[in-house]
């Protein structure tokens, strides 16, 4: 690891330990009073998720400020460590040929396990109350959700826990979600979680409607401001079959750099009918990713050198896997991420101001850089053949200021696309920084020529890396 990278982790690894620190000292309580602002809320909701659903969750402007004020699950899940001290008490018992497994989870049911990865959920859920043991709380949720309500329905028949009851009460004949219910957690940047929860719809209904599922990332403890990204993902959860329960989930979504806190929200979606419709979640189970480049493919070498470009990228976010950050976009420059997870892809647009002329507009980022050093850059360029005037590009620029600034006479590298309608390989390969470097700059770039139109192109898989 060098040392960019060891910085990097370092100062991720550093203000999670922050969160930490300012979450134990941080004890909010209640599901808070949410009504001010839901309905407006609510009304937003109404209007966008029909269409949003499946297509394009990056730019889904949803603005939702259900409030949920608990920021203190870390707090709450620290009761789970306390009931390790059941373990000495099973040794008692072993004589009595009990062989009941070790309580792990007082009051809950150790017996789910949605990720299958053999530990307990309940032992590793960053959520409060994700079983609805006896209540809804801490889950909160809008002035819509009237009809949520705890319901003994258990989602595996357990005697002794229940489920949340979720009622669409929106009057509207459009497609919507509503009847919500969320929790506001903190979460570190760079953090990758994945989230699974049982769901069932009961028959019975005038309504056809379905589950939905909504993560989203803010900058406040009450889950009211979102990230610069406006990062939301919503994922449609069943449909059918009825009275059944199923598992639905959203899976390793990257926290984006300026994110501090995550919402969870539980949905019941409907259209067509301003009647309510009604479905029931259980076992809400979020986690957090770990192991090597959560959220990463390991498999994407565009260098060839068998070494995952995920370890070895001085670039954050170089796979695009779900939003821009922290690229920043030049003037002008439309940058979206589209598809999602490992299929995903970054569009870069900008309509030139003159037909005649060959134009360039991108999006970049700034790392600190160190003199002699040999640097390479790669990224898969591809321009559709609906612009033909379009080529995609990558540059590396070397600056003797901080922040990019200054840039060094001399010190520029551009390499573009020849053929359309393919993945192209762009490289820059073996660069040394010439002498006074102190920032490199790596720009990712659609330019055309001769065209006042706008003529997208993509990108995926950019990369960065100091040369051994
Ligand atoms: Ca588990
Ligand atoms: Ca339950
Ligand atoms: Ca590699």
């Amino acid at each position: 690891m060098n040392q960019l990278m060891f910085n990097r982790f370092m100062g991720i690894s550093l203000m999670f330990l922050i969160s930490i620190v300012l979450l134990t000292g941080c004890g909010g309580s209640g599901s808070g009073s949410d009504n001010a602002d839901d309905s407006e809320s609510d009304v937003s909701t109404d209007t966008d998720t029909g269409t949003d659903i499946d297509t394009d969750t990056d730019t889904d402007t949803d603005t939702d400020t259900d409030t949920d004020t608990d920021a203190d699950s870390d707090t709450g899940r620290d009761s789970d460590t306390g009931s390790d001290s059941d373990t000495g008490s099973d040794s008692d018992t072993g004589s009595d040929s009990d062989t009941t497994p070790v309580n792990q989870c007082p009051g809950l049911d150790d017996s789910i396990d949605l990720n299958a990865n053999g530990v307990a959920d309940c032992l590793e859920n960053i959520l409060i109350n994700g079983q609805f043991a006896s209540a809804i709380d801490p889950w909160g949720g809008s002035s819509g959700n009237l009809g949520s309500v705890f319901v003994s329905d258990d989602a595996v028949n357990n005697s002794s826990s229940g489920a949340i009851s979720i009622t669409n009460l929106s009057t509207s004949t459009g497609s919507n979600v509503s009847g919500s219910l969320s929790e506001c957690i903190a979460i570190a940047p760079w953090s990758v979680h994945t989230l699974m929860t049982n769901d069932m719809i009961p028959s019975g209904q005038t309504v056809t409607g379905s589950t939905y599922l909504q993560l989203a990332y803010y900058t406040d403890p009450a889950c009211l401001h979102l990230v610069s990204d406006g990062f939301v993902t919503n994922t449609m959860g069943h449909s059918a079959p009825l009275d059944t329960w199923q598992v639905v989930s959203i899976v390793s979504r990257v926290a984006p750099p300026d994110s501090a806190y995550m919402r969870v929200r539980l949905d019941a979606q409907k259209s067509g009918s301003a009647d309510s419709f009604n479905a029931l979640f259980d076992n809400v189970l979020l986690v957090e990713d770990t192991g090597t480049c959560p959220g990463e493919d390991t498999a994407v070498d565009v260098n060839g050198d068998t070494i995952p470009d995920c370890t070895q990228n001085l670039l954050l976010n170089g796979q695009f896997p779900w939003f821009v950050s922290p690229w920043s976009a030049e003037t002008n420059v439309t940058a979206n991420v589209y598809g999602s997870g490992e299929t995903s892809q970054m569009y870069i647009s900008f309509t030139p101001p003159s037909a005649t002329g060959s134009f360039v507009a991108g999006i970049t980022q700034c790392l600190p850089a160190t003199e002699n050093t040999v640097y390479s850059a790669y990224a898969s360029g591809f321009v559709p053949s609906t612009s033909p005037d379009a080529t995609a590009g990558i540059q590396l620029v070397f600056y003797s200021g901080v922040n990019c600034l200054n840039m060094i006479s001399g010190g520029v590298q551009n390499v573009y696309t020849s053929s359309s309608n393919v993945w192209e390989s762009l490289k820059i390969e073996d660069i040394t920084a010439p002498a006074g470097t102190v920032s490199i700059r790596m720009r990712l770039m659609n330019n055309i020529t001769n065209s006042a139109t706008a003529e997208p192109v993509k990108f995926d898989n950019a990369l960065l890396l100091v040369e051994p």
